[in-house]
């Protein structure tokens, strides 16, 4: 246990997150400003190919981001099929705080964001096109597991650097306070209109600040289906660990889809109020960072089913 505060999140791009989430929190500040932080840095990073601006498009061009944000109350909030924003978790917050909804999307969302200040943005970055026109020659839509840890598969994505992928974060903060925020550009390729797990409130993620939070990357339809990151809390409430919660949430989708889990990936990642974390993936290569008062920058390697 990393004891408080602490903040995880996937990928190895967490590790450059927690560090902006871990600022606000070594200050004593709230977990819902320190994951806010944490994941508006891959938002920002042109170098990642899956979370915010610089993400691929779906297979007609268009950079789609999906965020959501929950807090220690229960509060949430949630964008889906937005365009040409760079922090759609900054969107996601404000719906939380300043309207009666939990979530906006596509032009509305949009709508939503410009009438409080974001500046509109072209998010489809030269390298972005190069791909998405690569992946015009064969159309081919298939998920490429682990493409978001840098020492996977990273030649097989033609002009690809860097290999990231959805960022969920969770933080405890000095109070005790559990908060969760996940973001990305959901999966390269997908249908147009296609809104995956990750603004959806209990599959991508989940936060119960009796129990703990959950969040969850990979192949979003999986985790729908399951309700993953709700399952998993769930599964902490009964008194699971993370890991093994996270581990059970893995089996379900197995049982769900046999011959369909093996050929993808799907990872949870969970921390419970005692500052307990875990992580559990369907392949090998699902990495997660971890930053507590002993270490900022650890990275680690979650244990998988296959
Ligand atoms: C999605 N879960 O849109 C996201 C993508 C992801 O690792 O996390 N891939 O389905």
């Amino acid at each position: 246990a990393a004891g408080r505060p602490v903040v995880i999140s996937t990928w190895d791009f967490g590790v450059a997150a927690n560090r902006a989430a871990w600022t606000i929190l070594e200050a004593g500040g709230r977990a819902l400003d320190a994951v806010e932080a944490g994941v508006r840095v891959p938002e920002a990073d042109l170098a990642n190919v899956t979370v915010g601006k610089g993400g691929y498009p779906d297979r007609d061009g268009h950079v789609t981001l999906d965020a959501c944000i929950m807090d220690e109350h229960g509060n949430c909030g949630s964008v889906a099929a937005l365009e040409h924003v760079t922090h759609p978790i900054s969107v996601a917050r404000l719906v939380m705080e300043k309207t009666p909804h939990v979530m906006l999307v596509g032009a509305g969302a949009l709508q939503f964001a410009l009438e409080n200040g974001f500046e509109r943005e072209n998010l489809l970055t030269p390298e972005g096109e190069a791909a998405w026109k690569t992946w015009l020659k064969e159309r081919k839509y298939e998920p490429v597991i682990n493409i978001e840890n840098r020492s996977f598969n990273v030649e097989k994505i033609p002009g690809n650097r860097y290999n990231h992928d959805t960022i969920g974060m969770l933080a405890l903060g000095r109070n005790g306070d559990l908060s969760g925020a996940c973001t990305t550009s959901g999966m390269a390729f997908k249908m147009h209109g296609r809104v995956g797990d990750s603004p959806i409130i209990g599959a991508g993620l989940y936060v119960d600040n009796e129990v703990g939070g959950a969040t969850a990357t990979g192949v979003g339809e999986e985790v729908i289906r399951t309700v993953g990151s709700f399952l998993v809390v769930e599964l902490m409430r009964q008194g699971l660990s993370p890991r093994n919660a996270c581990r059970e949430a893995v089996k379900r989708i197995i049982k769900k889809k046999p011959e369909a889990a093996k050929k993808i990936q799907v990872g949870f990642l969970a921390l419970n109020k005692n500052g307990e974390y875990g992580a559990f993936s369907l392949q090998k290569g699902f990495s997660f960072a971890v930053c507590d008062r002993y270490q900022q920058d650890l990275l680690l390697d979650g244990e998988s089913m296959y």
